[in-house]
Parts: C-alpha cells; sequence; structure tokens
C-alpha cells in the first residue's frame, strides 16, 4: 500500500501546477450540456475523495464494510461545482488527496482479505478500493489534461458561469 500511496502523492505534486495555471475560461467551460466542465470534474474527484476516505477508515476499523454509493451527478449539482472556485477546488482537491496517501499508506496488511460492499456492487477487497481509487483518479486527470476544443459542436454555447 506504501507505493500506492507513494503514487497518490506523485499524481498530485506532478497535476497541481498544471491545474493551478488553467485560467477560468477554460475550466469552466461546458464541453456540452450534459458533458462537465473541468470545474465539475475536480469537484467529482473531491466528492471520490471523501466517500473513498469513509471507505479507507470504516472499512479497517469494523472489519468490513457495506457503505452506500454516491449519486455523482447529484453531488456535483447540490454542491454548485460549476460555478465554484477554481482555486479552492484545486487546494482541496490536493490537500485530500496528499491526506489520503497517508490513510493508504496505513491501511492493514489484512486489506486484501476486507471484503467491501459498496452500493449494489458485489463484494471486493479494502485493497482493492483503494487501487481503484488511484484508477479511478487517473481516468479522470486524463480528462483534465486536455485542452478545450477551439471549434463548438453544434449546440455546444460558449459556457455559461453556471
Ligand atoms: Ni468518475
Amino acid at each position: 500500500m506504501e507505493q500506492l500511496a507513494a503514487a497518490l502523492r506523485q499524481r498530485v505534486a506532478a497535476t497541481l501546477p498544471l491545474l493551478r495555471a488553467m485560467p477560468e475560461a477554460e475550466v469552466a467551460h461546458k464541453p456540452a450540456h450534459d458533458r462537465w466542465s473541468k470545474k465539475e470534474i475536480v469537484g467529482h474527484l473531491i466528492d471520490s475523495a471523501c466517500n473513498n476516505h469513509q471507505r479507507f477508515v470504516r472499512a479497517q476499523l469494523e472489519g468490513g464494510l457495506t457503505f452506500p454509493g454516491y449519486e455523482q451527478e447529484g453531488w456535483a449539482r447540490c454542491q454548485g461545482y460549476a460555478a465554484a472556485d477554481w482555486e479552492l477546488l484545486v487546494e482541496l482537491w490536493a490537500a485530500y488527496n496528499r491526506h489520503l496517501a497517508e490513510v493508504i499508506g496505513r491501511l492493514p496488511d489484512s486489506a486484501p482479505s476486507i471484503e467491501c460492499r459498496i452500493g449494489e456492487s458485489g463484494p471486493v477487497s479494502l485493497a482493492w478500493l483503494a487501487e481503484d481509487y488511484v484508477r479511478h483518479l487517473d481516468h479522470h486527470l486524463t480528462q483534465l489534461a486536455r485542452s478545450v476544443p477551439q471549434d463548438t459542436a453544434p449546440g455546444d454555447a460558449p459556457a455559461p458561469a453556471m
């Protein structure tokens, strides 16, 4: 798990300067009405961090875990990520993940045999959840690294602030 924690710290260190340098027009831009802006993607990553934080701690304290999933669109909407302050989102994302690297580095040796059920999904191990957390992060970091296309698709109006 220490290796996974190091990988997570590396992701934050490599990504933070890129995110900090992104201009407002880029991070507020919605590629389509039903697609997330970069603000919403980072907000979603904060939601992933806080939900997984609960899973990582609860599963080891309880020796297993049955825990609800979270409704991603609803979480993003309720918290107004589309109009959130980018600097706040980015700094919170970075700090939360630095902390989660500490949490992951301290997961017990028994993590591969601690059974977790999240939402309706079948059982997975606590170790798998931690690995999947970083896989999910990587998926969205790839999206964030893409620049906004210059040409807009039909129906893709310039992004409003909301
Ligand atoms: Ni996601």
